[in-house]
């Protein structure tokens, strides 16, 4: 007798081994995502729907762990799929049908590309997204970019390393950042997207919070707002982004740059930060953006300890659970610093190995400002995962 413990974190190993065995690849795969641990906690359920739970539980060989209000159910996904729909469960149920409905669509098949002004962006290899900031003050590169022309220089590098979007950004986001004027913010980034875009370097993404400067940027030639206050800053960003086109990058923060070190108090950090930014994403598909268009970023370093961050990192999973793309801003970040102890203009490595680990986790695009070494480490997360 042989016993061999197989690598269940992704389908893919018990794919493999039914194939080595002759099954067919559709059928295997199906078992393989099938017999794929779900675990679900639900919360905000009525005292019959937990009953009706544990007893729903029992009967399908599902786990289920419970207090007051809330269920965790775990289990096999092909013993918990029933639960998402109404006509196989008990009529308690019939309510938590359609959320479950949506978590698990999203994970049998999470979105394949990204729709931006002009075109679209494949996520099936990893999107590295290259940083310009044309700020004095910005909190891991500022000043380094002293004139429009070295900024643009600084993009056509980047592209060449291996970026697939330019990230612009002539706000400090950088804890503590006093607020810039728009017309301050639209000189610093205007010329940049400008001569980028007539060069034909690109993809371009304007890092603002400001409708203006997101007019501005769009019709100089950008294709992505990426908004780090997830919408809450100008009630006009959505509006402008609906109208364009463009793709939107909705960050998670909470407060502002100046004040979001305060709040960084949560009983439960990802999930908390999925259900704000589920509500973020919600509120911009209410105000007319397509929901491809759409890329959620849980805001690493924003209204976060150290140790809130490293456990948003571990936990990605569930941001990407939400049903949208994942993009992750890890770079030079503080909390890279903690880890492993290196100043901010030594975090490169760091950051390339996070990238890795957010890769494996679902996350698709990666905000960096080395691009070449983050891409030799997302090239072998993703041919590790991505087998041919
Ligand atoms: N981080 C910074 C600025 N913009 N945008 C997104 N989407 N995600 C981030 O994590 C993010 C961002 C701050 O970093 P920098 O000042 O080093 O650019």
């Amino acid at each position: 007798m042989k016993v061999t413990a197989l690598a269940a974190q992704t389908p893919e190993a018990v794919r493999a081994a039914l194939a080595a065995r002759g099954w067919e690849t559709q059928p295997a795969w199906f078992a393989a995502t099938g017999i794929q641990t779900t675990v679900l906690l639900l919360e905000d359920i009525t005292e019959d729907e937990r009953e009706a739970l544990v007893h729903w539980g029992t009967r399908s060989g599902i786990d289920i762990l419970t207090g007051d209000g809330w269920a965790l159910i775990a289990g096999g996904t092909s013993r918990i799929a029933p639960l998402a729909r109404y006509d196989r469960v008990p009529q308690e149920l019939a309510r938590l049908a359609p959320e479950l409905g949506k978590v698990l669509a999203a994970r049998a098949e999470p979105p394949r590309v990204w729709a931006i002004k002009g075109g679209e962006l494949s996520l099936e290899t990893p999107v590295i997204i290259g940083v310009v900031n044309v700020t004095p003050d910005s909190f891991s590169d500022g000043g380094h970019l002293p004139s429009a022309d070295a900024a643009i220089e600084q993009g056509g590098q980047l592209m060449a390393d291996g970026a697939r979007l330019l990230d612009i950004g002539g706000e400090s986001t950088r804890p503590g950042a006093g607020p810039v004027s728009v017309q301050e913010e639209l000189a610093r980034v205007i010329p940049v997207i400008a001569g980028l875009t007539k060069r034909q370097i690109g993809p371009i993404s304007v890092d603002t919070r400001k409708a203006e400067v997101a007019r501005a940027a769009l019709e100089a030639g950008a294709a992505v707002v990426n908004d780090v206050s997830g919408l809450r800053f100008d009630p006009v960003l959505a509006e402008v982004v609906a109208k364009s086109g463009a793709g939107l990058i909705l960050m998670h923060m909470r407060g502002t740059p100046a004040t979001m070190d305060e709040h960084a108090t949560y009983k439960h950090v990802t999930a908390e930060v999925a259900a704000e930014l589920a509500a973020a994403a919600g509120k911009a598909e209410r105000g007319g953006i397509a929901r491809e268009r759409i890329v959620l970023d849980p805001g690493f370093g924003f209204a976060k300890t150290a140790s809130q961050n490293l456990r948003l990192l571990d936990e990605l999973a569930t941001i990407v659970a939400v049903g949208y793309p994942v993009a992750v801003g890890l770079s030079r970040k503080r909390f890279l610093g903690a880890a492993t102890g290196r100043p901010v203009d030594d975090r490169d490595r760091a950051t390339a190995v996070a990238c890795a680990l957010a890769w494996e986790r679902g996350a698709r695009l990666f905000r960096v400002h080395d691009v070449a070494l983050t891409r030799e480490a997302l090239a072998l997360a993703s041919a590790t995962t991505n087998p041919t």
